[in-house]
């Protein structure tokens, strides 16, 4: 079966070009994949647009779109493993991982199914004048780019395509080029769920061939894009002749804030659990780890015990703990940032190599790795390697604690341990990003807005303002007894 959907058809490249998958952990081929180029990219834009013009999906009264989305998150629980499956192959995460984000997938579909359905956002204004009808209402902003990375999938994808589709938009979805089958399933979910034709399609190719298309072509409206700065700012670029909408997740450069009074096997924890979870490929990883003077050795000796302890598997090993990079070009970047570290002066006390392991040698894997004695000007502190690297800076003081913190281009997210409540509500409202949490690292729910400061980008994805981002305002005035005005007379 061809993986292009457009206008409610499979459909192969018009070129015939094909990608093969491979699983990152061990080189295995997963799929052969049609490759779309840039007539598949117009087609699948020109039956966006088609479905939104004409089409019944944005007609469609908001309870039901909403019922539809509650659909799909009953269909993703009753697929659960399958796809988990697909997203673990696709990216070399562990199971139990893939299997933690279909939960979390299903429940942004329901989260904004429910909040769809309950409808209730237009609103009757006071215009002074009994004569005068004024509602301002929203409707959907039209047909939607949505761009999405390889560490999160079926996630990132879920948390842009559950509400465009809540507002009544139509999309056109490219996946990362790596990873492209949650994204195909998800197609045929939706269809089931009895989305019409031509409000899903879907493309599968590379940014710069499939992708650049979706962000500068006049019959789109909205770019959403999760990944990398360098490409948001291409992104930002190119929808800037036909003024599209941009929302941009553009990932961040974490700190995590240990004061010396913390609760120290839970921040020791939770502090190995920010920046290692899912290799540190994750765009909150807290890779900068900012600990106080006094705390620093007792601190970072548990750490990188705790850290060399780490073992590396593929996805269905269970005794894994963390898998492999997403790719060997990948790699090559984390291995020249932790190499410029050290360069620069960081101290390593775990990791810096992949691992000796033959059994691992077919896998993108590096070790988990600690660089101590780090500096806000070393490039591994400043950037985002995007792998299993923490850097650990010293603090003497709360003051110098938030201008480490805060001194970064960055502002996604980061947290504050300390068992001193006003502290932390004081580093908490000074820290400048989208998330803030206060002894824990991780959570959302998908009820709480997500997104970036600074160059992590703008726009929220989840929350209430998820949805506004996918809706455009509109105020209706109806003069109910017009008479003339004679202004000119
Ligand atoms: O991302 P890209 P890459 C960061 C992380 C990583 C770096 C580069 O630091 O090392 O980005 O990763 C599509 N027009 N994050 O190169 O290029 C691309 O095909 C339109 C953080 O993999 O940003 C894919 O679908 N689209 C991040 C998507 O953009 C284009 C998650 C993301 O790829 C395009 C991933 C173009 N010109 C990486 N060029 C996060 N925020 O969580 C590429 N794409």
């Amino acid at each position: 079966m061809p993986d292009l959907f457009i206008g409610g058809e499979w459909t192969a490249a018009v070129d015939g070009n094909v990608r093969e998958i491979r699983c990152p952990a061990d080189g295995t081929l997963v799929a052969v994949i049609d490759e779309a180029g840039p007539k598949d990219a117009a087609a699948a834009i020109a039956a966006a647009r088609d479905a939104f013009d004409s089409g019944p999906w944005p007609h469609t009264p908001a309870a039901e779109r909403g019922r539809l989305l509650l659909r799909v998150a009953d269909l993703l629980e009753r697929d659960k493993d399958v796809l988990a499956r697909a997203e673990s192959l696709d990216t070399g995460k562990r199971q139990v991982e893939s299997e933690y984000d279909m939960d979390d997938i299903a429940a942004c579909f329901r989260y904004f199914g429910n909040l769809t359905a309950s409808g209730g956002t237009d609103r009757v204004v006071d215009a002074g004048n009994p004569q005068v009808d004024s509602r301002v209402v929203h409707e959907p902003v039209g047909v939607c780019s949505l761009i999405t990375p390889w560490n999160y999938p079926l996630l990132q994808t879920a948390w842009k395509v559950a509400p465009a589709l809540g507002a009544g938009n139509t999309f056109v979805l490219k996946p990362s080029e790596l990873t492209p089958h949650t994204a195909i399933m998800l197609m045929r979910l939706l269809t089931e769920a009895g989305l019409p034709a031509g409000a899903a399609n879907l493309v599968l190719g590379t940014g710069p061939v499939v992708g650049a298309p979706l962000t500068e072509d006049p019959h789109v409206d909205m770019v959403s894009f999760t990944g990398g700065l360098v490409t948001g700012r291409r992104i930002m670029a190119a929808a800037a002749p036909t003024v599209k909408k941009v929302a941009l997740e553009l990932g961040g450069k974490n700190p995590n804030i240990v004061f010396a009074d913390v609760d120290f096997d839970a921040a020791v924890d939770h502090a190995l659990m920010a920046v290692f979870l899912h290799s540190g490929q994750v765009c909150s990883a807290g890779a900068r780890l900012l600990v106080q003077n006094t705390l620093h050795d007792r601190f970072v000796d548990e750490l990188v015990t705790r850290a060399r302890a780490i073992r590396l598997g593929g996805p269905f090993d269970p005794d894994a703990r963390a898998g492999p990079l997403i790719s060997a070009e990948h790699r090559q970047k984390v291995e020249a940032y932790v190499a410029a570290g050290l360069a620069e002066g960081a101290v390593l006390r775990c990791g810096g190599t992949r691992p000796a392991d033959p059994a691992l040698a077919g896998g993108y894997y590096y070790l988990p790795t600690v660089l101590d004695e780090c500096t806000p000007g070393m490039s591994v502190v400043r950037d985002e390697s995007f792998g299993p690297v923490l850097t650990v800076e010293r603090f003497r003081d709360e003051e110098e604690a938030v201008a480490l913190a805060n001194d970064t281009m960055y502002g996604l997210a980061g947290a504050v341990w300390s068992q001193d409540a006003g502290r932390t509500h004081r580093v908490a409202a000074r820290l400048r990003a989208g998330t803030v949490w206060i002894n824990d690292f991780h959570p959302y729910v998908p009820q709480a807005e997500w997104g970036g400061v600074k160059q992590s980008g703008f726009g929220r994805e989840l929350g209430p303002a998820g949805l506004a981002e996918y809706r455009e305002t509109k105020h209706i005035w109806r003069n109910l007894e017009p008479k003339p005005q004679r202004w000119f007379e």
